[in-house]
């Protein structure tokens, strides 16, 4: 039994190397191996790499050139986020079952505050201790998604999440406050949350490389260092004393704006201007609320009422007219306008307050796709054979590409549930397969 008061604390959690988890739990033959998710292409960049991987020194954003060089026996896979969003709304609903009050970070992250979690079935049969309460989510998302979570909790957001990022990977970590102090003494300055690497090299450049020495630092010196707002939140912070609540956003989501066209329309030169107006309101409601956010968002319906979004997700929160009416148009350069679309709208979520001075978390775009509707299942065109794509053969069931080369592909015929399989190499031009997604 702990003696370790319950319900008042903060956990924060993160999916170990999720991606390249979700690719090693599709691909059982790659468990153990070193994967990279990523660009593939030429200059493409890795949006990270497995525990396998990363003993090689490859890392997230890092050229895929690079890693390849640093780790040639690598497994390189291209994204499929269709598949992640899945699995993270798997693993949202198990921490729905924990908190109500639940702070989404990311896809693969969030905070939940333990109190919230008052009456829920699962956190009492854990008695509102962070241990057991972690342990539930643990083994309550392993169980339903195969995923490995790490999780922190202390009593600010701010411990927490240096505790799950310290308990990393599969592991938990509660930091009582009678240890915060030393937990946090020595930790690298560049580990506290809204850290980044400009920051940190400021910081370095005065001598100041650890949370501990940060809590003892002068606060003049550190505002006129990085500016007020963010010299002042990181000593704080460095102190233990974090004055973020976990905010699940509930009363605002997104922000949005959409028109309904009386007559289906195919203009595109029309449909930017439409977009444009409605972008750059979407903007003056963010700032009037105070509010920024990270993905922007078009919305389609077309004529035969099929719906299509698309999303961007930025590296920090926005709420820059100039930004979010480009990003909405990059998005609908790349959509087929000539069914006719009878709906286009533009949204703002993944929303946050706009935190002066603190580096944004990811420096790496992420571009998701989402078709809607249930389109009828078509065989995949020879180009569409690439590694790392789920497929569907008649006689053999679902598989993965697992190599293409000259005419020839490879493609390993196994799944979550079935464990490893065999593979099998079709010419390219011949094979039937279908899109598993
Ligand atoms: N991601 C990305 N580009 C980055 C960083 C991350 O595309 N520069 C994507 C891939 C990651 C996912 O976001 O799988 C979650 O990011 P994390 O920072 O949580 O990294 P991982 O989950 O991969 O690893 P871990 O949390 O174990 O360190
Ligand atoms: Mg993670």
């Amino acid at each position: 039994m702990s003696t370790i008061p319950p319900w008042e604390w903060v956990v924060h959690v993160d999916l170990d190397s999720f991606y390249a988890a979700a690719e090693q739990l599709d691909k059982p033959t790659l468990r153990g191996k070193p994967v990279i998710v990523g660009g593939v292409g030429g200059r493409g960049v890795v949006a990270t790499a497995s525990y396998e991987a990363r003993r090689y020194g490859v890392r997230s954003a890092m050229s895929t050139e690079r890693a390849r060089s640093l780790c040639p026996e690598g497994v390189f896979l291209p994204p499929r986020f269709t598949r992640y969003k899945q699995l993270s709304r798997e693993v949202m609903a198990v921490l729905g079952e924990h908190a109500r009050n639940l702070e989404p970070l990311s896809m693969d992250e969030a905070f939940l505050d333990l109190e919230s979690g008052r009456g829920l079935p699962a956190a009492e049969a854990a008695g509102g201790d962070p241990v057991e309460v972690g342990r539930s989510i643990r083994r309550a998302v392993k169980e339903r998604t195969g995923l490995n979570i790490s999780v922190g909790v202390g009593k600010s957001k701010a411990v927490a999440k240096l505790a799950s990022d310290q308990a990393k990977p599969d592991g938990l970590l509660v930091v009582l406050p009678e240890r915060e102090e030393a937990f946090l003494e020595d930790l690298p300055v560049e580990r506290l949350w809204g850290v980044g690497p400009v920051s940190g090299e400021k910081l370095t450049r005065v001598g100041i490389r650890t949370v501990g020495e940060l809590a003892r630092s002068d606060e003049a010196a550190l505002v006129a260092l990085l500016g007020a707002a963010a010299g002042r939140l990181l000593r704080q912070l460095a102190n233990g004393k974090d004055p973020r609540k976990v905010e699940s956003g509930r009363d605002t989501k997104s922000v949005s704006q959409e028109t309904t066209f009386e007559a289906d329309r195919s203009d595109r030169a029309g449909l930017e201007r439409v977009l444009g107006q409605q972008a750059t309101r979407v903007a003056e409601r963010l700032q009037k609320s105070g509010l920024a956010g990270r993905t922007i968002s078009v919305k389609l319906r077309y004529g035969d009422f099929r719906n299509l979004s698309r999303s961007l997700t930025f590296p920090g929160a926005t709420d820059d007219p100039a930004e979010i009416v480009s990003a909405a148009r990059r998005l609908l350069e790349e959509v087929d306008l000539s069914p006719g679309v009878r709906l286009l709208g533009v949204g703002v979520s993944g929303l946050g307050e706009v935190v002066q001075g603190v580096l944004p978390l990811y420096p790496v775009l992420e571009i998701e796709q989402e078709e809607e509707s249930q389109e009828p299942s078509t065989h995949l065109a020879p180009d569409d054979l690439q590694q790392g794509v789920e497929v569907v053969h008649e006689v053999y069931g679902t598989g993965w590409v697992e190599r293409v080369y000259d005419r020839w592909v490879d493609v390993r015929f196994e799944t979550a549930e079935s464990g490893p399989g065999p593979v099998k190499s079709f010419d390219r031009s011949m094979a039937r397969f279908r899109a598993r997604h």
